[in-house]
Formats: C-alpha cells, structure tokens, sequence
C-alpha cells in the first residue's frame, strides 16, 4: 500500500543472547516470550515474593531457555547477562538495577525490545492526558484502512505481545507512558505525539522538568522525515516545536494556525501552505463532549493523516466514534441519578475533565495512590457543580484538607468504593450525577483503573432501583 517502508529501520540483531526481563506482569511476559521466540535465553526477575514461580514459567511456554527468579537476583548470574529489559512499573532508580549498570548491561524498555523486532509503521502517543481516547481513534482509523493493524503499549496490550507476527505493512498504534519512554534507545516512530504535559508521576521523575523531557523522548530519535503532532494550546509542548529533530505538526482548539490542525467556524480542517483547507468533522457531528475531546479528535487526524490514511477514511471513522471505557463512561441511571465511571482520571487534571463534562450537580468520588501531585486546581475546579465529595484510599485525608482550605466542607471519607456508591446512592437526588473521577491513581486498593472502573460499574448495577 504504501511506496516504502517509510519508518522502521532493518534491525539485524542477534538474539543469542542473556536477557533478565524484569518484572512478570503483561509487559514483562510480552517481552521474554518475543525473545524466547527469537532464540534468546531468558529469566524472568521479579521481586515480589508473592508472585506464584510456577504460574510465570507456565505463561512463558514450552521453552527450556527460560528460567524464573522470584524475591532476590543473585549478582554473580549478572556476569554472564548482556541486556535488561525493564517493565514500565519498575522505576529506573530500582536498588537492583545499580548492579546492572556497574556492569555496563544495557538495560531497555519491553517499546525498545518490540521496537528492534516489529516491522511496518509506527504512530506512537503520548502526554499526561488524552492519550488512551486519541490511541483507540487513531487505531479504529488506521484499521478501517488497513486490517493489518495493532493497536499496543500503555493502552493495555504489550507491544511486545504482537511485535513478532507484524509485517512490512503492519500499522501500529502506540500509547507510550513516560514510563516506557525512560529506558528507550533507538525507538523511532513514524509520527509522534506529545498531547500536552501536566503534573503527574512526581512519585517516579521526581520534578516536572524531568518528566517534560522524558515525554519528549519519543521525538529525540525522530528526523524531518518523520512529524512530531503538538498541541499549540499547551505550552509545554508548544515549546517543544523548537526543540525537537521531527518536523512539528500543530493542532489547535483556540488558534487559527497557518499550517497545521484547527477549527474554521465550526468545522476541524486540515490546514496545508498553498493548499486549501481541507475539512474533517464538524463539531455538531462528534459524538465525545468535552473541549478535551475537540483537543483528542484534532491530534488523531493529525496523526492519521501524517501516518498516510486517506480523508475520507478519517472523516468516516471520526463521525462513528463511540469513545474508549473508563473515560467519562456512562453506566447506568438509578432512580433519576446517572453514574459516571472516569476511572482513568488518574490526576487532577484528567479528573477535571471529568468534572467539566457533567450538566448536572454531582456527588464526586475521589482518592486513591498518592502520586505526590497537588490538588488544588481539582478542587477549584468544582465551581458549585460538586455537591459532596467522597474519598477513598492513601490521599483521603490530604485531599480532604485541601478541600476545606478552599472553603469546600461536604466530604465523607469512606472505607472503600462499594461505601462509596452506596453512600452516594442514600445521598443523591434525583437529577444529579455520581461521577467516580478519583484523580489518582488506583493503586494500593485495586490492580490498577480498568479493575476500579468494573467494580464501580458492578456496584451500580447492584444498585436497587
Ligand atoms: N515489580 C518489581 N519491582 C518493582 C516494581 C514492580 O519486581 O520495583 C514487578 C511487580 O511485582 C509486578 C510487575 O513488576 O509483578 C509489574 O510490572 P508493571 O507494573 O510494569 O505491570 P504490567 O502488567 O507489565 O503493565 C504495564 C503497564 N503498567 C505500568 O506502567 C505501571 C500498564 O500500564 C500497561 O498497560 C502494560 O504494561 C502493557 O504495556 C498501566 C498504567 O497504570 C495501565 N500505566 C500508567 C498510567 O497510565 O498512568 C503509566
């Protein structure tokens, strides 16, 4: 379909080699299955005790290169390791990580690993916000043009997972965390994107700077050839247009750009020098509400259209989009109230979208891992909309104090999330909203946001009506 494999570069590695995959969750699977299938040997290293040795070792296959090591590496196997691969949940500053660096082995991320094996082209996402609605958008476009078509990473299926059965006409859609950016080294995507770049993940990159320049990483290997997608809106990555070796392409809710992607009255446009715009969607026809979503449509038709998928395709898929779970999902209305799931609000700035999107007065549940974030701006953003707030998890009583310093005085702190919705049941009115938007992450008390997300879901349907 296309003239050139225009974006991965032929990688003629050797895999007999010694890898120690750390971590044995899905990305760490991912990756030492890949490299059993490419001959290497593999030991899978994870330090919780708690995990079951025998359950990895039944997951990586039928492999006799493959070895499991739970609870503590023995340093002297270092010596004969020539590369880490590292699981995105494991912080590079890790304690047993030191002894692999003393050694000089070079340790990737599981997108670095993917990378060196997949072939085809690559559109990779990131940002604090909007990452996982523009991936799946992008994805729906690309498949409706090319079944041959995966969409990866953060979003929730390993890159590695799929990077083995790709072909030179693979399209490949990628939501990158900062997380998977850390540790990659030649990870080159066709187009790129840095939505926009909030406070998050302080926990794990410490300063804002830092976490800023580990989100740009998925450009620093890029070349004129290549785009990088920006949002003109936020500053963050605004700036980043001067910065980056990619050509930047511009996307704008506010600015009439001169090139790039912006609105013309009420219509999305392609905007081309010399060229006329070219129109894409008009915001009466979007099915996802919210400034944020113009924000998320715009950077997916940059991103589609740079990855060489024709108009009328992107027109048609953008019309039909229903929007991914978790985000501001609609799950149910009891007795006059509707309930909202948003789990994937997992900061403050994501759960204020969260709360910019609802037209009613709404009960909030929030809390949950604590990321070292403020939450000032959520709790501003409230704007009398928010009617009681209910906390749940490690951040509780730090969110509540913030909440009464800004003069909001309505908060439960409650055990757990079923409480949670059952309190808000015996508090709700009918024409108001129970939206769970928590604006942290849900570690501590859930795996993770998707399991936070189905078990409110389940609690609302338990609900009498
Ligand atoms: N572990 C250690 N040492 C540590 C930390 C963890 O040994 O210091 C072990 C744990 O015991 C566990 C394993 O590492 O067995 C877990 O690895 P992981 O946390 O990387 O989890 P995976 O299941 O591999 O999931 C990862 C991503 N997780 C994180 O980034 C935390 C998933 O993103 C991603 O969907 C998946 O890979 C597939 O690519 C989740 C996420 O929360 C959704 N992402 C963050 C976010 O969106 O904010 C970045």
């Amino acid at each position: 379909m296309r003239e050139e494999c225009d974006c991965m570069e032929e990688h003629d590695m050797e895999w007999n080699k010694r890898v120690v995959v750390a971590g044995a969750g899905k990305s760490g699977i991912g990756a030492a299955r890949l490299l059993l299938e490419q001959g290497a040997e593999v030991i899978v290293f994870d330090e919780n005790d708690k995990v079951d040795k025998l359950e990895v070792l039944q997951k990586l296959g039928d492999y006799e290169k493959a070895g499991v090591v739970i609870g503590k590496l023995d340093e002297a196997l270092l010596d004969t390791i020539d590369l880490m691969i590292i699981s995105p949940g494991i912080s590079i500053e890790a304690k047993f990580t030191e002894a692999f660096r003393e050694r000089e082995i070079p340790i990737w991320s599981e997108i670095e690993l993917a990378y060196r094996i997949a072939k085809g082209s690559i559109a990779a996402i990131t940002g604090t916000n909007g990452k996982t609605t523009t991936t799946a958008l992008v994805g729906e476009i690309c498949k409706a043009y090319q079944e041959d078509t995966y969409v990866v990473g953060n979003i929730g299926l390993p890159f590695t997972q799929i990077a083995g059965k790709t072909t030179e006409n693979s399209l490949i859609v990628a939501e990158i965390s900062s997380f998977q950016l850390e540790t990659i080294q030649e990870f080159k995507p066709k187009v790129s994107a840095v939505l926009n770049v909030t406070p998050d993940h302080l926990d794990r990159h410490h300063t804002f700077e830092c976490y800023r320049d580990t989100k740009q990483k998925i450009t620093m290997n890029q070349t004129k050839e290549q785009f990088c997608v920006l949002n003109y809106d936020d500053e963050q990555t605004r700036q980043m247009g001067d910065q980056i070796p990619a050509a930047s392409v511009y996307f704008s809710r506010l600015e009439e750009l001169e090139e790039g992607i912006c609105l013309q009255g009420d219509q999305i446009v392609i905007r081309r020098k010399q060229m006329e715009d070219i129109p894409v969607l008009s915001l009466e026809e979007r099915i996802l509400l919210g400034n944020h979503n113009i924000e998320n449509y715009m950077a997916a038709i940059a991103i589609a259209y740079y990855m060489g998928i024709p108009v009328e395709v992107i027109r048609r898929v953008c019309k039909e989009f229903k929007g991914v779970e978790h985000r501001i999902e609609f799950v149910k209305e009891v007795r006059g109230v509707r309930y909202y799931n948003d789990s994937k609000g997992t900061n403050p700035d994501a759960a204020i979208k969260g709360i910019q999107a609802m037209d009613r007065p709404t009960l909030l549940i929030g809390g949950g891992y604590d990321k070292h974030v403020g939450f000032d701006e959520w709790i501003e953003s409230f704007e009398g909309k928010v009617r009681w707030l209910l906390l749940i998890g490690q951040t509780a009583e730090q969110i509540a104090q913030t909440a009464r310093k800004h003069g909001f005085e309505n908060i439960l702190l409650v055990e757990n999330l079923k409480e949670a919705v059952g309190k808000c049941y015996s508090l709700a009115e009918e024409g108001e909203a129970v939206l769970l938007s928590p604006a942290c992450a849900s570690w501590g008390q859930f795996d993770n946001y998707e399991q936070r997300g189905n078990l409110f879901k389940t609690y609302v349907e338990e609900l009498p009506e």
